[in-house]
């Protein structure tokens, strides 16, 4: 039997890597869980567009780490499909993230997910490697000094890549970045697989990688380097890759800075509803974004969004017969900030208190849509084909 199964290996194999015109990750090498994820979301962005929300897991606007808890479930009975989570910190060793969550429960929470056949995302809001080392001078110290939202240096971005004076910073980072993700793995010790998104919203220039703060160069060059690091240097293959931008308005725009289909698996866009003209802008967008990937064979996703404030029927009148148009993977939105004794009001005002429920009641006709999945479609479609 074994030596039966030793002859047919190669073959298998081979079989495989000829099967070239099946979608496939850009990591030649990307260990069969993740090849079985990318697959089977390339064929479900078809089907339906999964609900994603960010640190779900986690925490709500009036609770924090409850077993098996979420807002989502709280308010639908089912889970999100895709759990975001975000790393901003874990470059510094820290063991909380800007958002004062456990990184030792987010990797719990990863597995947890992973386990019930969720899709996993993660975003990183880095510190600036650059002007964090730096103090303040201003005359009015600046909230964003040092962060990801510092962009009072067009120097970084080249700073960190090869010959730059931070580069060896810079490899610290990815390397803190590598030991957690070599981290996660199942009870059999296989690497789970999860999409990555870094340097995200490109086209905004609110980050320190953002449009006017490197360029487009630099900006490839950042990925390239990243992907380069993980996948090559730390032989990580269980990472799907996230291109992302902020709100756009042309194909040009969108694909500034795109470092390539070699190391990219997925072209994903981030637009929240600021007023009237969203979905508009949102349907052209998608037409692009999601036309240019599936020529390229790539994942989509609307990766970050979120309703426009004071509008009841957002979910069922604005967003679903935008994103239902499109063979978008899936949408995500945003965090619910922990904040139990409501928002900070202004000095001697009283805080304005959190509405009683996570989401208004319009997300259940988004959650009723044929059109939508959350965890259990998925796990009806058992997208990691594990035995
Ligand atoms: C932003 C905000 C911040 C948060 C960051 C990372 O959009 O929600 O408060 O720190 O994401 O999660």
């Amino acid at each position: 039997m074994r030596s039966l199964l030793l002859l047919l290996l190669p073959v298998a194999v081979s079989v495989c890597s000829s099967c070239d015109n099946a979608p496939s990750p850009a990591d030649r090498d990307a260990t069969k869980e993740t090849v079985t994820l990318f697959r089977s979301l390339y064929k479900l962005q078809n089907n339906g567009i999964m609900y994603g929300h960010q640190d779900d897991l986690m925490y709500g606007r009036t609770w924090w780490y409850e077993k098996d808890r979420s807002d989502t479930k709280d308010f639908t009975g089912d889970y999100p499909a895709v759990a975001g989570f975000e790393l901003g910190h874990l470059e510094l060793s820290r063991e909380r993230s800007l958002d004062s969550v456990n990184f030792a429960q987010i990797a719990e929470q990863i597995k947890v997910h992973y386990k019930r056949g969720g899709v996993i995302t993660l975003s990183w809001h880095a510190d600036n490697p650059l002007t964090m080392q730096i103090p303040d001078t201003s005359a009015r110290p600046r909230r964003t000094h040092g962060t990801a939202w510092d962009v009072s240096s067009k120097e970084v971005v080249a700073s960190i890549l090869p010959g730059g004076k931070n580069h060896e910073i810079f490899n610290t980072r990815l390397e803190r970045l590598a030991g957690f993700f070599a981290g996660l793995k199942d009870n059999n010790g296989a690497p789970i697989p999860f999409i990555f998104r870094p340097y995200h919203e490109h086209s905004g220039s609110f980050f320190w990688w953002g449009t006017s703060i490197c360029t487009d160069e630099e900006y490839a060059a950042l990925w390239r380097y990243t992907v380069e690091f993980l996948r090559d240097k730390k032989g990580l293959h269980n990472i799907l890759y996230a291109y992302n931008t902020d709100r756009v308005t042309s194909l040009e725009q969108y694909m500034r800075g795109y470092p390539g289909d070699d190391v990219i698996d997925m072209l994903s866009l981030d637009m929240y509803d600021r007023g009237e003209q969203f979905g508009r802008e949102l349907d052209t967008a998608l037409n692009f974004v999601t036309s240019e990937a599936l020529k390229r064979k790539k994942l989509t996703a609307l990766s970050e969004t979120g309703g426009r404030r004071g509008m009841d029927n957002w979910w069922s009148a604005v967003l679903l017969p935008v994103v239902s148009k499109y063979p978008v993977g899936y949408v995500l939105t945003w965090r619910h900030t922990y904040m139990p004794r409501g928002f900070p009001a202004r000095p001697g005002m009283p805080p304005v208190q959190m509405p009683a429920r996570p989401f208004p009641d319009d997300f259940m006709n988004f959650y009723n849509s044929p059109r939508t999945l959350f965890l259990k479609e998925i796990q009806e479609e058992d997208i990691y084909k594990r035995k």
